[in-house]
Order: structure tokens, then C-alpha cells, then sequence
């Protein structure tokens, strides 16, 4: 039996996909660690530590280590034979950063099986906490960079985005200023991806190119770092970063500590990459033609696209994709966390908040939306709301509503520069379950929404990819179309189809929730 494990190093968890790569084909096990609920030492809410402005965001590298020792018992303990394993590989929340100190190599090298990970770890941590994709005080960084390469056309030009506060440019150059002498003691910086390979595989582990898409710092038709990103950015950048390498490169095998302590045979440590770009994998996306929509901590909707042309409105961005060619993708920060806080104020859990959506009309009878709970991404606003028109606030059947269509329409709107005509979307992540979003999806793009049977794509994208680079490695390389072949078939009798009358109603919609979220943005400038 070969088995192929896929980590997701998420915001709020850890997930594992086990799956058999073999004859059978099939998801053997998965597992989620839930950091809040199982790793409460770490006084983490929803993932990360937010400061009182709700600006900069962080979380502990420490907590993620934990979670992979609570994980590993985990599968060995549901009977997961180990040993069995030819490969692992991972997906992780892109963006931030791990600030280690000149004793990493020598910490991964020495680690004993008879502790765990997070003591041994914590202290080569240059700075114990790690900014993450939710942090947004770095503006100032983002002109400056932006300043240094020649406008916010050229870094999209050069990198695949304008300038992002959450991108690992600004967040360096942000430390590199204010803690100079903490930088100075940093000898390396890890993606959250790249750091959980390298102690996978106890050494320091390359960063690829679907992953290095997010800092700002790559040239991203070359797939290799940019030097006048790097000088831009910080003194003595390009020492303190990995190489990027291939996503399907092998980063080493895994580490004795984990032999050891968990019953691992030789399994090749497979490069990490984001959680976007093995989404895409897990989706099945590796041709033109479908649109991806994750539904996790951010809602993301993304494709395969064959070119690097950036997002002409800028708010978009281009990510190399883990199986070649490119991914365009726009990101909301108010994915999740504003579907938390509409049921949480009305007191609901998800069957309650599902009835609600059930129980109201399309359209809402015109009541809006602008879902703005934290400051957003696409738009880049720091206008906190929500924003709401027509909209009782004690209306809980409507908000729940409002929420999610409000979303929904936001998708549309920012996916139109890559996919202006859509037919399928395939869909992923925790709200991916609830029927009644996804026919809401189904309605506003007028498309056909399908779900694979895996809950965690980013997780099966990352077993899916270990698959794939061992049969390389091993000299026995497979087409994508048969390492996707029966894992991310759509399931039957799930999804949604649009339905006409709901289709016409969100179309009459949609210019007026265009209208209001740019009186919104003129009125917050
Ligand atoms: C993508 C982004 C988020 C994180 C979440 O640009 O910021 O989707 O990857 O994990």
C-alpha cells in the first residue's frame, strides 16, 4: 500500500488527507487539529492574536509545530500505518513570515524523538510571534515599496500583485525598521509553508514558486527572486531567504525525529506550497475553463489562467501555479469571520443560520449588504461595517441573508478580469457544505456550482502533489489528469443549479451593490 499524506496549515487548524495512491485510489483518512479548542495554551482566537486596532495580526510558529506532534498521534493512534507513507507534502495560509535566529539548522538536526516539537523549536524563533495574512498595518511599507519599483503597474508587472500589506515584502521591510536588532539576529525567513517543510524534513526546506507568488519579492515570469524587490524591501534580503524551487521538488527525506517517534519509513518531504495554489490541484483546476471558490477564514475565487497578466484594476492577483503555467486569484478578508459574526449576533448555529437563509427570497426583497466586519482586502478598505441598505439591523432572517449574498456578488464583481463568463464553479472549504450558500453562489454567477467529495481541497491538493513528484522522482512520472483521476470528480446529487428567476433578480441587483460599495469607498478617501 503507497500512502500520500497532504497537510493544511490554515488559519484556524491543522487538516490532514490521507490518501492510498495505489490501485484503489482513494481518501484513507483526515484528520483537523482546531488550535483554539486543542492547543488553548497558545490564547489564540480564530487562529492568531489580534492587537486592540485589529491592525496587526499574528500567530505563534510554535502552536503550528504543536499541532503537527497532536496530529501525527492522531493518525497513528486511528490505526494510520506510517510506515506505509512514500511521501508527504503541504499546503499552507500564504503570506506570513517565520523569523528564525542561527540556531535553526542546528535545532532541526538535533531534535529528540522524546520531546516534542514546540519546546525544542520555540527558542530559534527570532521573533516568537509570525505577522499573517490578516495583518494590515504596513501601508506605509506598501508605497514605499511600490515608490522604489516604479508604481503599482510595474510591481504588479514584476511580481503579480501591487503592493499588499499582508504580502511578506511589507511585512519584512515593517520588522527590518522596527526591530533592527532583532532583524539583524534573524539569519532566516521561512514562508509559514516552507517552515513546516523544513521540519518535516529537519533542514532548511526551498520555498515554491506558487507560495513565493505572495510575497511581492519574486519575478514571478522568471520564478526567481527579484533582486530590486529584495533591495526595496530590506538590507541583506537575499541571504535571509530560501531558494525556490520546483512545487514538485523534493525538499529531503523525512526527518529521524519522526521516524522515530511515529513509525515513519523513508517518505520524501515534498516543497510546500499556499493554500490557494494546491486548492487549485485539490479542485482539479489544472486546465482553463472552471472557476475555484474556497470558503474558509477568507473567501477566495480563483483559475488556471496560461499567462502572468496582471489584474488590470490592480486589486487581483497572479500566483505561478504548483502544476505549472499560472493562477489569477482575489482574496476577501471577510470570508468566514463576517458569516461567524452575523450568526453569532443573532444567536444562531449553522442549521439555524441555513433555515434563516432558506426562509428569505433572492434578492432579499432589495435589502444590502457591504460585509465589511474586518478591514477588507478586495476592495482595500479600512471602512469597518457592515455596511447595510434597506437592511433592519433586528432583521436576523434578512442579515443572514445579506451576508451571503453580499459575498456572493463580491465574487462576481472581482473574478470578472479572469473569468468574465463562468459555466462551472467548483467549491471548497467549511461553508462549502451548507446547500443554501451554494445556491446562492449558483444563482449570482449564473453557473452551475459542483462539490468533490473531499471536505479540505487545499489538504488533497497536497497529497495529490506528493503523489505526483514521488511518481516523478521515482522515474515513473504521471500526467495530472490521472493523479487527479478519482479524487476530484464532482460528487453526484450535490451543488446547485442556477435557477432563472433567482438569476434575474441578483442581475438587477448587482448595479446597485456596485453603486453602494463605491459611494462607500468615495465616502471613506
Ligand atoms: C490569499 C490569502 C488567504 C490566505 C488564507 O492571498 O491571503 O487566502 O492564504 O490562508
Amino acid at each position: 500500500m503507497a500512502l500520500y499524506i497532504g497537510f493544511d496549515s490554515s488559519t484556524q487548524s491543522l487538516t490532514a488527507t490521507v490518501i492510498e495512491g495505489g490501485g484503489k485510489r482513494r481518501v484513507v483518512a483526515e484528520q483537523v487539529v482546531v488550535f483554539d479548542e486543542m492547543l488553548p495554551a497558545f490564547g489564540t482566537t480564530r487562529g492568531v492574536h489580534t492587537s486592540a486596532d485589529g491592525r496587526t495580526v499574528t500567530a505563534p510558529p510554535a502552536m503550528w509545530v504543536a499541532a503537527l506532534d497532536l496530529m501525527l498521534a492522531r493518525l497513528r493512534d486511528a490505526g494510520v500505518d506510517l510506515s506505509a507513507v512514500r511521501a508527504v507534502s503541504g499546503s499552507a495560509q500564504q503570506h506570513g513570515s517565520v523569523y528564525l535566529n542561527a540556531r535553526f539548522g542546528d535545532a532541526l538536526e538535533h531534535l529528540d524523538a522524546e520531546r516534542p516539537l514546540a519546546p525544542q523549536l520555540e527558542r530559534v524563533l527570532a521573533r516568537p510571534d509570525a505577522p499573517v495574512w490578516l495583518d494590515c498595518s504596513t501601508s506605509g511599507e506598501c508605497g514605499e515599496l511600490t515608490d522604489a519599483i516604479g508604481g503599482p503597474g510595474a510591481l504588479a508587472q514584476l511580481t503579480g500583485s501591487r503592493a499588499y500589506e499582508r504580502f511578506t515584502a511589507a511585512q519584512i521591510r515593517k520588522f527590518a525598521r522596527s526591530r533592527p536588532a532583532d532583524y539583524a539576529a534573524t539569519s532566516r525567513i521561512h514562508l509559514v509553508s516552507s517552515f513546516m517543510a523544513s521540519v518535516l524534513c529537519g533542514a532548511d526546506a526551498p520555498i515554491d514558486p506558487g507560495d513565493a507568488s505572495g510575497t511581492n519579492l519574486m519575478d514571478l515570469p522568471r520564478r526567481a527572486w527579484s533582486s530590486r524587490a529584495l533591495e526595496a524591501t530590506a538590507p541583506d534580503l537575499a541571504r535571509r531567504l530560501p531558494v525556490i524551487r520546483d512545487s514538485w521538488s523534493i525538499a529531503g527525506l523525512i526527518a529521524p525525529y519522526f521516524r522515530r517517534r511515529y513509525g515513519f519509513g523513508d517518505a520524501k518531504v515534498v516543497t510546500w506550497s499556499g493554500d490557494n495554489p494546491c486548492a487549485l490541484i485539490g479542485l482539479g483546476l489544472i486546465a482553463e475553463g472552471q472557476l475555484g471558490v474556497s470558503l474558509g477564514t477568507s473567501d477566495t475565487v480563483f483559475a488556471a489562467t496560461p499567462r502572468p497578466d496582471p489584474d488590470p484594476s490592480g486589486s487581483g492577483h497572479v500566483f505561478a501555479s504548483p502544476a505549472g503555467g499560472y493562477m489569477a486569484l482575489t482574496c476577501f478578508a471577510n470570508g468566514s469571520l463576517a458569516r461567524e459574526r452575523v450568526r453569532d449576533a443573532y444567536g444562531l448555529d449553522w442549521t439555524g443560520f441555513s433555515q434563516l437563509l432558506q426562509s428569505t427570497p433572492p434578492g432579499n426583497g432589495g435589502a444590502l449588504m457591504v460585509p465589511w466586519f474586518v478591514p477588507e482586502i478586495t476592495p482595500t478598505v479600512d471602512v469597518r461595517g457592515p455596511i447595510r441598505r434597506e437592511l433592519d439591523p433586528g432583521d436576523a432572517a434578512r442579515n443572514v441573508r445579506a451576508v451571503v449574498e453580499g459575498q456572493a456578488m463580491a465574487m462576481r464583481l472581482h473574478a470578472q478580469w479572469f473569468a468574465p463568463a463562468v459555466t462551472t464553479i467548483r467549491a471548497t472549504g467549511g461553508a462549502a457544505a451548507n446547500r443554501a450558500i451554494l445556491q446562492i453562489l449558483a444563482d449570482v454567477f449564473d453557473a452551475e456550482v459542483v462539490q468533490i467529495a473531499p471536505p479540505n481541497a487545499a489538504s488533497l491538493g497536497a497529497a495529490l502533489r506528493a503523489l505526483h513528484a514521488d511518481h516523478l522522482a521515482s522515474g515513473t512520472p504521471m500526467p495530472w489528469s490521472d493523479v487527479l483521476e478519482g479524487f476530484t470528480a464532482p460528487l453526484p446529487n450535490a451543488g446547485a443549479r442556477p435557477r432563472q428567476s433567482a438569476v434575474a433578480a441578483y442581475a438587477a441587483l448587482l448595479p446597485r451593490y456596485t453603486a453602494l460599495i463605491r459611494d462607500t469607498m468615495d465616502r471613506s478617501c
